[in-house]
């Protein structure tokens, strides 16, 4: 068994993940871990997968379509006693992740990233989302219980066999939400550590659509039913 997953969903990311693979191997080697890199691909369309396999990562073709879909086939598949997860589009901050790999070790389930502690490089998060994610993660937080501000921040850790008991449903972007509210509301204690967030390198549009996406998020926070 492996100590860490380094987790990546991937939806046609040929651009950006040799930088990411390549930041991740180096985190690996300087850390001195024994780790894996998955990449969570389910359906893309240019050369991501081969690309993938070429650097050395392991892929897990997932059937179901959805960031969600993606991540939860890529938890399932992964071999890592902890799973660090992060974009694939080269806005993570892949080379600095001992603070969450200490989170782990210290027991915490989930430990989660926070850009605006860690700060956002100019040009990295449109000004709509400088105000959706606090206020989307405020709601979340009244309503789950928690005190986190970036719900949606992409880069976390949590622990394996924990995040499978959990029984995670959502198939879209809020799974991000879903992940902080189960770990939450099963009593987990929640660390947060500081993290950057630096401009995607790649140069079409997100696969996040900042309407369509928000109303998936809380449609979550409203519909979901608190035991
Ligand atoms: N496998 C898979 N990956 C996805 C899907 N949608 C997004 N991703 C990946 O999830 C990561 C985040 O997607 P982005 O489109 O950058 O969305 P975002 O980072 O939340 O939004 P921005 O902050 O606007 O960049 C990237 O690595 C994408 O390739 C999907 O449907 N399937
Ligand atoms: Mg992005």
């Amino acid at each position: 068994m492996k100590e860490l997953t380094v987790l990546m969903p991937c939806l046609n990311e040929e651009q950006t993940l040799p930088i990411c693979i390549g930041e991740i191997k180096g985190f690996i080697e300087r850390y001195g871990i024994d780790a894996e890199i998955l990449v969570a691909d389910n359906g893309s369309s240019d050369r991501s997968v081969s690309i993938a396999e070429s650097l050395g990562a392991r892929v897990a073709h997932i059937k179901e379509k959805g960031y969600g879909s993606a991540l939860r086939g890529g938890i399932a598949a992964a071999e890592g006693k902890y799973i660090i997860m992060g974009d694939a589009d080269g806005s993570y901050d892949f080379p600095h992740m001992d603070n969450i790999v200490e989170g782990l070790r210290e027991g915490y389930p989930l430990v989660m990233g926070n850009r605006f502690k860690g700060g956002i490089e100019k040009g990295a998060m449109p000004f709509l989302h400088r105000l959706g994610v606090p206020a989307l993660s405020l709601i979340a937080s009244i309503r789950f219980g928690t005190k986190w501000l970036d719900y949606h921040c992409g880069l976390r850790g949590f622990d394996r066999e924990y995040a499978l008991k959990l029984g995670f449903k959502c198939t879209g972007m809020e799974f991000a939400t879903e992940m902080i509210a189960l770990f939450s509301l099963s009593g987990a204690e929640i660390k947060e550590v500081p993290t950057t967030l630096r401009p995607d390198k790649r140069d079409r549009k997100p696969h996040l659509k900042t309407f369509r996406d928000g109303m998936r998020h809380l449609k979550f926070i409203f519909g979901y039913k608190c035991k």
